[in-house]
């Protein structure tokens, strides 16, 4: 028996980090020590790179920075790995749903359908990464996520854009949930987070609770290892 992978991914202002946050703290009230975990990391070499490019302190390809960001997580796929096996549970805030997404969604104007990173290329990189035994979605709409705190200041914090990533993770979701490798458990749930902090940390608990105490039996998944 090993330790859950659990991810939480959305839209920008959706909430994710509050209720990463939250879960944590939920999981040390009930004696369990979860490891918290942010993608982008900043702290490591490349992640310095991201956060300078984010902040627009630096201009780079749209190819290089989509692997930078896969690489900022192969840098610790290994270790993801083991603190699962050493039956450690992981609450980690974005991951490869959103590197895919977001490069993905650059330069679609409305006219020419065509992105300039194909979907399939921007997720070859991540093929193989450890998968998450559950990736809840924090789902709302862009418009109501520009009215709360912060919104705008980095370089993807744009409405039109937002409405395009929003696409593309309802694409990997139903690719997730279609997969036939783990039919026995739901791998990707949609959770409202148009609503109080509250109820969205209630119901992310309801969801991440039995993984946490029943833990997981099989090894740790590859991610798309059917592409492998
Ligand atoms: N990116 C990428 O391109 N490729 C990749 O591979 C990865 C990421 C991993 C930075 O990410 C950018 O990197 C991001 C995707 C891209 N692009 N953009 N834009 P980041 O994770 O570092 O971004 P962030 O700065 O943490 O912001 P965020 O993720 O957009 O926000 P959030 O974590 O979802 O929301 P929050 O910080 O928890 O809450 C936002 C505000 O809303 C805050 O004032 C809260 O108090 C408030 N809030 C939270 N919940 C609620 C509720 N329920 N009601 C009302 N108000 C709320
Ligand atoms: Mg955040």
């Amino acid at each position: 028996m090993r330790a859950p992978f659990i991810v939480i991914e959305g839209l920008d202002r959706s909430g994710k980090t509050t209720q990463t946050s939250l879960l944590h703290t939920r999981l040390e009230a009930e004696g369990i020590q979860a490891k918290l975990m942010k993608f982008p990391d900043r702290t490591t070499v490349i992640g310095q790179m991201i956060d300078s490019y984010l902040r627009s302190d630096s201009e780079l390809d749209d190819h290089v920075i989509h692997l930078l960001f896969s690489a900022n997580r192969w840098e610790l796929a290994s270790y993801i790995t083991q603190l699962l096996e050493a039956g450690t549970p992981i609450i980690c805030d974005r991951y490869a749903f959103s590197g895919i997404a977001f490069s993905a969604s650059k330069g679609i104007p409305s006219s020419t359908p065509s992105p300039k990173l194909p979907y399939e290329w921007c997720r070859s990189p991540d093929i193989g990464l450890p998968a998450p035994d559950l990736v809840l979605f924090l789902d709302i709409a862009p418009e109501r996520a520009k009215l709360r705190g912060g919104y705008g200041e980095e370089r993807y914090e744009k409405e039109e854009l937002q409405a395009r990533v929003r696409g593309i993770f309802q694409r990997l979701g139903s690719e997730m949930q279609n997969e036939t490798q783990r039919p026995v458990r739901p791998n990707w749930v949609t959770v409202d987070a148009g609503r109080e902090r509250k109820v969205v940390a209630n119901e992310v608990w309801s969801l991440v609770e039995p993984l946490v105490i029943n833990r997981i039996d099989d090894p740790v998944a590859k991610l798309w290892s059917d592409k492998l």
